[in-house]
């Protein structure tokens, strides 16, 4: 694949409604809402324009019952509409749905990478109040979406459709990922980190360093050994004062103005091959408060 300034790729929207990774379902109807109120429709007339391709519901058929094999049949499809996007010449921009899709979305681009890059090792930015690197065996919730990195770090969470996936499509590599904005955790996941040796940037010290100087050194790290990376933002990184419509708010995160800071200065940078944002809730949303910190931090990486 070659690196591709974005302003001559077609952004592509994938909506993914999937809730089947959280206890609460209502993530699944947020790529809906932002598709029928037409949040990203000033940006379709922009440069490069932005296309809203499909929301990938869950099918009948991909649903045995179960929360794992709905995310399974979901990941599939999704891991497969990301990776034609990007083998052909496009910027996926994954829209969910809970954050379990994040195992669809970066094992499509990995995919693509291995088929089309010399160099087919992927860096992740990974913004969230959460670690989401638990398995069955250390997550006292059960609940998938507290779970994709780890899946994709190769940890293994248990459940063999998913873990498979991640395999298949080559795993990430601990120094190719950085956590951003974490403040609610537990222990099992922590130590997995840890004992990856995965740098994690707790919001205690985003506080300290400010988030631009954070974000720099990141994406510095996860691009330093890999030809490309992409980012991971689950909704509840933001703070829920200016983002109350997410899966799972948490007090004292970053700040709006902060985050889209970040993303701008990555607007030119060829390297970025994917956008991924999880977690809208419309339920918890108040005045579109949330759709509106969407519309704005899009724009500002793709106008
Ligand atoms: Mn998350």
């Amino acid at each position: 694949m070659k690196p591709m300034p974005r302003q001559s790729r077609r952004t592509v929207v994938i909506g993914v409604a999937g809730g089947y990774g959280a206890g609460e379902h209502a993530c699944q109807d947020g790529p809906e809402v932002l598709r029928l109120l037409g949040f990203l429709r000033e940006l379709e007339a922009g440069p490069g324009g932005v296309h809203w391709q499909e929301v990938i519901h869950l099918s009948a058929a991909g649903h045995a019952g179960d929360a794992a094999s709905a995310i399974a049949g979901i990941t599939a499809r999704l891991a497969a509409a990301v990776q034609r996007s990007l083998d052909d010449g496009h910027f996926p921009l994954v829209i969910g749905g809970d954050h379990s899709c994040a195992i669809g979305t970066w094992s499509g681009v990995q995919a693509s990478l291995a088929a089309h890059a010399a160099d087919d090792r992927l860096g992740l930015i990974w913004l969230d109040a959460h670690m989401d690197s638990h398995s069955f065996r250390t997550s006292p919730s059960r609940a998938i979406h507290g779970m994709p990195l780890a899946c994709l770090l190769g940890a293994g969470i248990g459940d063999l459709r998913l873990d498979a996936t991640c395999v298949a499509a080559g795993r990430l590599l601990p120094e190719n990922v950085c956590l951003i904005g974490v403040r609610s955790f537990e222990s099992g996941e922590a130590r997995l980190l840890a004992d990856l040796g995965v740098r994690v940037y707790l919001m205690d010290e985003v506080r300290a360093r400010g988030l631009a100087v954070v974000f720099r050194e990141a994406r510095a790290q996860v691009a330093a050994t890999s030809a490309a990376y992409g980012i991971s933002l689950d909704l509840d990184a933001l703070d829920p004062a200016e983002a109350p419509g997410v899966g799972s708010p948490v007090p004292g995160g970053i700040l709006l103005d902060d985050l889209a800071a970040a993303l701008r200065s990555l607007h030119d940078d060829p390297r970025l091959l994917a956008l991924e944002i999880v977690e809208y809730n419309p339920y918890r949303d108040r005045q579109f408060a949330t759709a509106r910190a969407i519309q704005a931090l899009c724009r500002s990486l793709l106008e």
